[in-house]
């Protein structure tokens, strides 16, 4: 995988993908990252991204010409997703990051709060992605959360040891609580199961935990996936239970 990002703030992004998992990624050659000034893609003499807007009001626009000049770069002929990181994008969520980790190569853009000319949005950007509802100073920070989520799920990234799919939200559940050693810290033991070498016990103890760990504090993804009836008559017992 490829990706590209388009940034007014290239330094922010050299200490996160040095690091862990992104950077064995790298190292790998699972995936390259490739930074852009945005700058870099003026035509003027001062290297002008943003101007105000039209029609008056607070803050600065990004101009059109940089960024229309910056992906044709880089995608040259070829149709490559535009993905512009921006509170106003679709929610990023695990099964949107799934759906990028399938793209041989993407191009972030990194938007700003006061926004980047309309046009880009109409006619160079295939997507916008927001990654919760909070405001950021500027979508670099946001990207690099999106190239992390992404990342992680390409085959390899994650040692041999680790797999995305036991992730919290990659069943559609939290995950269950893990522990290890010493088995007894200031008094506090360990569940008697996961000490039972019983692997189909254990199993089922960690389904039943990541069950309930979402009831009590996700319930609405509990919506979104697919119980078998026995689990279902599981949470709807604990459900009655907790509010007696
Ligand atoms: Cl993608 N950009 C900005 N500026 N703020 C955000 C965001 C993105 N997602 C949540 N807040």
């Amino acid at each position: 995988m490829r990706i590209d990002i388009l940034t007014l703030f290239p330094n922010m992004f050299s200490g996160p993908f040095d690091e862990s998992i992104i950077k064995r990624a790298i190292d790998r050659q699972l995936v390259s990252i490739v930074i852009h000034n945005l700058r870099d893609y003026t035509s003027d003499r001062h290297r002008i991204v943003d101007d105000s807007p039209y029609g008056g009001g607070p803050g600065m626009v990004l101009k059109p010409e940089p960024l229309f000049a910056a992906v044709e770069a880089i995608r040259g002929e070829a149709q490559i997703p535009v993905i512009l990181l921006t509170p106003q994008g679709r929610l990023f969520d695990q099964r949107a990051a799934e759906e990028l980790a399938t793209y041989d190569q993407m191009i972030l853009i990194c938007g700003h709060y006061e926004g980047v000319d309309e046009r880009v949005r109409e006619h160079l950007v295939s997507d916008e992605i927001s990654i919760g509802d909070y405001v950021l100073s500027g979508g670099e920070l946001a990207a690099m959360v999106v190239v992390d989520a992404v990342v992680r799920q390409l085959p390899g990234a994650l040692g041999s040891e680790a797999s995305a799919g036991e992730d919290s939200h990659a069943s559609g559940l939290l995950e269950y609580p893990q522990y290890t050693r010493p088995q007894v810290f200031r008094g506090w033991g360990v569940p008697e199961v996961l000490l039972s070498g019983n692997h189909a016990k254990i199993a089922r103890w960690r389904r039943e935990q990541s069950l309930l760990r979402t009831l009590r504090r996700r319930p609405d993804l509990l919506e979104r996936i697919n119980l078998t009836d026995k689990e279902k008559r599981f949470l709807e017992k604990e459900a009655a239970a907790g509010s007696r």
